[in-house]
C-alpha cells in the first residue's frame, strides 16, 4: 500500500468512526379505526431552501400471479424502475399519469426497457390485459422516504436536526391535507423523533380503483 492510499484510508476511517448524531424520524400510521396502516409513502422536507441530495437507488416492479409487485413504490426524482415480468403469461403496462405517461407494449421476462421518472408527483399503472393490475408509484423531489410496514411502522433518517414538513400519501385516502402532514421540530442529540398520522381511507372498491382513474 502507498503512503498516500494508507493515508487516505485512515482519514476515512476516522471520519466513518467520528461520532456522528443521527437523527431520524420513528412514524407510526393508523386508519381512521386505529389499525395499522401498511403501504404509507412518508417523506420529509427540511424548512429553508438547501438543495437536497439525489440518492438514486434504481428500483423495481415485478410481475408475479397476474399482480405488480410491490403494489406501491417510492422513488427520488430521476430513479429508474425495471418491470421484470415473471408470468408466463405477456403484459402491457401504461400509464396515463401526468407525472410519467407510458406505454410498454406486450412482452415477457426482461424484455422492458426501465423507466426513468423525472417529473415529482404520483403515477398509477396498469396492464392492457389484465384490469386489476394496479399498481402505485410515488415520485418525490425528497431523497428522505419511507414506507410502512405491516405493522403501520416507518422509519426516516435524516441527515441533520431541524424543522421538517412530513407529509403521509396513501392510495385510498379521502383526501390530501386532512391529516396527512404535520411540522415536526427534529432536536439535536434527538436519535428518534416520534411522529404519528392517522389516515382517514376511502373504502375499498371491488378490484380497487382503476388504473388512471
Ligand atoms: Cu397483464
Amino acid at each position: 500500500m502507498t503512503i498516500a492510499l494508507r493515508c487516505a484510508v485512515t482519514a476515512c476511517c476516522c471520519l466513518l468512526s467520528s461520532p456522528v448524531l443521527a437523527s431520524a424520524l420513528a412514524i407510526a400510521v393508523h386508519d381512521g379505526a386505529g389499525k395499522a396502516l401498511a403501504d404509507v409513502v412518508l417523506y420529509a422536507e427540511p424548512d429553508g431552501a438547501a438543495a437536497l441530495p439525489k440518492t438514486l437507488k434504481p428500483a423495481q416492479i415485478e410481475q408475479r400471479g397476474l399482480k405488480f409487485l410491490p403494489l406501491v413504490s417510492v422513488i427520488q426524482v430521476g430513479s429508474q424502475i425495471a418491470f421484470p415480468n415473471n408470468d408466463k403469461v405477456r403484459h402491457h403496462i401504461y400509464s396515463f399519469s401526468p407525472a410519467k405517461k407510458f406505454d410498454q407494449k406486450l412482452y415477457s421476462g426482461v424484455a422492458a426497457a426501465p423507466q426513468v421518472f423525472d417529473k415529482a408527483g404520483t403515477v398509477v399503472l396498469g396492464c392492457n390485459i389484465h384490469d386489476r393490475m394496479i399498481a402505485y408509484v410515488k415520485v418525490l423531489d425528497t431523497p428522505y422516504f419511507a414506507k410502512s410496514d405491516a405493522d403501520g411502522v416507518a422509519r426516516i433518517e435524516l441527515p441533520a436536526a431541524g424543522n421538517y414538513t412530513v407529509r403521509a400519501w396513501h392510495y385510498r385516502m379521502a383526501a390530501a391535507g386532512a391529516g396527512s402532514e404535520q411540522l415536526v421540530a427534529v432536536k439535536p442529540g434527538e436519535a428518534s423523533t416520534a411522529v404519528a398520522f392517522k389516515l382517514v381511507l376511502k373504502a375499498p372498491v371491488d378490484g380497487d380503483a382503476a388504473p388512471g382513474s
